[in-house]
């Protein structure tokens, strides 16, 4: 085995530093009880509960690339469950549940970190959508609070609430549980897991066809390595997935996006929190290495492109700087893209397709990360028992018949 970061990265994965060859590195078998497409947090996620939790191992992730190398290994690990409907809270608040013991469940350590989440108010709109946020998630017993200009402050010392700023803060909401998670620990700790259980994680093998028979029923994929038999074939390929499900003839309400993010170079601790100004479209944190975490908006012309439009990332710079001073003189180290797949109302679609044996988990547009651990749990289930999770249901591609959509828009930190 040649020593490259690959290698590095199998090592970690199977915890045998000195014998990388431990790490199983499976030729694809010629038939699977269930096929994931998409070696990301979704899919890997999926893989490991259809094991632990319904005794399904013959599983294999096909993965084009290698894992964790889509969005889950390009975000700003923002985690938190302040959502405004109903369907959304229980989603995202069930993810959270589950990040809040993940590290041990995986006995890998994926860094969840609940140090708040506060999103800013620019203005009296920001001030009045925060605050209905703020009762709809305390009526739901999930916590938020509302936070004068001065507590922000208190909050987060380098903020600047000078009312003559150009973005000016007028308050804040706080949700202390959120936080901010090691994005690829997670993705490597559900890989191991579901490894361990059997799980075939089969990267550098795109999927190029969906099999169906006569009756429309899926009956196995076509790859880069040959032909795999299936009867459940599950997708979670955020960004691609109306490209894939074209290849089973259907037609998604999905548009991708690049949406893109920046690391400074490492500096003291100096932020305590994640901040979130949406209406500036600008997000930041502050990794263990010192880094600063900084997200900005999504690109306004489709692509599949992993890069962004420069104009995007100059002008969250000039937020950053604007809301924290501290930041003016800080050299950036590097920036990166991920294709983001968006619904018309900006909530998931997780569930059955009309093509019996087929189902989807996309939609998740620039928020899926922290959606990563419920989003696996409730689509394993789905797939298991052929019929949404209840936690699941309200999310299916039917409501675009229905126009009974669950618009969340506002909850989104970044334009799309
Ligand atoms: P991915 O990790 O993208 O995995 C999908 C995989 O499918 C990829 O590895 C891809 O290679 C593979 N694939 C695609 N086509 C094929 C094929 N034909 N055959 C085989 N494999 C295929 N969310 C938050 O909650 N908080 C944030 O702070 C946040 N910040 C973000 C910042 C940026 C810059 C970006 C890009 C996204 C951000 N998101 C955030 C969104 C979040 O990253 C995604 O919603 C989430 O990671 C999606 O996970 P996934 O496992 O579905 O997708
Ligand atoms: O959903 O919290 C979020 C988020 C922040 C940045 C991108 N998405």
């Amino acid at each position: 085995m040649r020593f490259n970061f690959w290698n590095l990265a199998k090592q970690s994965l199977t915890g045998h530093t000195g014998w990388p060859e431990q790490w199983r590195d499976p030729e694809p078998k010629s038939a699977y009880d269930v096929v994931i497409i998409g070696a990301g947090g979704h899919g890997l996620a999926t893989a490991y509960y259809l094991a632990k939790e319904h005794g399904i191992r013959n599983v294999a992730v096909m993965e084009k690339g290698w894992l964790g190398g889509g969005n889950t290994g390009r975000n700003t690990t923002i985690i938190r469950s302040n959502y405004l409907w109903e369907e959304s809270e229980a989603i995202y608040e069930h993810a959270m549940v589950l990040w809040e013991t993940l590290s041990q469940e995986l006995n890998y350590n994926v860094m969840y970190s609940p140090r708040g989440v506060m999103m800013l108010a620019h203005n009296e709109q920001d001030v009045r959508i925060f605050k209905r946020h703020v009762h709809a998630n305390r009526l739901a017993g999930i916590d938020n609070e509302w936070l004068s200009a001065e507590q922000a402050k208190d909050f987060c010392p380098p903020l600047n609430i000078s009312p003559n700023a150009r973005y000016p803060i007028l308050g804040a909401a706080l949700q202390r549980r959120g936080g901010v998670a090691r994005h690829d620990a997670v993705a490597w700790g559900y890989a191991r897991a579901a490894d361990r259980m059997g799980v075939d994680i089969i990267q550098n093998c795109a999927v190029t066809g969906i099999h169906r028979d006569h009756n429309g029923v899926v009956t196995g994929v076509e790859t880069t390595r040959g032909e795999i038999k299936t009867s459940r074939l599950g997708i979670a390929a955020a960004g691609h997935t109306s490209v894939i499900m074209a290849m089973a003839g259907l037609h998604m309400p999905l548009e991708s996006f690049p949406l893109q993010a920046l690391v400074s170079e490492p500096i003291k601790p100096v932020l305590p929190c994640v901040v979130m100004s949406n209406t500036t479209h600008a997000y930041i944190s502050q990794s263990d290495k010192g880094e600063l975490v900084i997200g900005a908006g999504t690109d306004q012309y489709n692509s599949y492109s992993q890069t962004g439009s420069l104009h995007i990332t100059t002008r969250t710079l000039d937020a950053i700087c604007e809301l924290f001073p501290i930041t003016r003189r800080l050299r950036m180290l590097r920036n990166w893209g991920g294709i983001v797949d968006v619904t018309p109302d900006r909530s998931p679609i997780i569930g059955l397709t009309p093509a019996e044996g087929l189902f989807v988990n996309c939609g998740w547009g620039t928020g899926g990360f922290k959606a990563t651990p419920g989003s696996g749990h409730v689509f394993a289930a789905t797939i298991a028992h052929n019929q949404p999770h209840p936690i699941a249901a309200p999310f299916s591609l039917h409501r675009f018949r229905t126009g009974r959509l669950i618009d969340e828009a506002a909850a989104a930190a970044v334009s799309h």
